[in-house]
């Protein structure tokens, strides 16, 4: 199961790495993937959307919910 959203904010491979890490460390079970050309990011896992915001904005990026 997998779902995409939308996150702003995000410039470099750093920046995506450090949203992709900020929603392993909220469900662990999380794999992410990241489109940083669309500003999209794929989560697998079955991880709760909200538990993906905050994560997000935690992390200092815009959620821009599903993609
Ligand atoms: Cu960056």
């Amino acid at each position: 199961m997998t779902d995409a959203y939308k996150v702003g904010g995000m410039t470099c491979s750093g920046c995506a790495r450090s949203v992709s890490n900020a929603i392993v460390k909220a469900a662990p079970a999380a794999a992410v993937t990241v489109d940083l050309s669309v500003g999209t990011v794929i989560v697998a896992g079955g991880v709760p959307l909200e538990t993906v915001r905050t994560a997000v904005e935690a992390a200092g990026f815009d959620f821009g919910g599903a993609a």
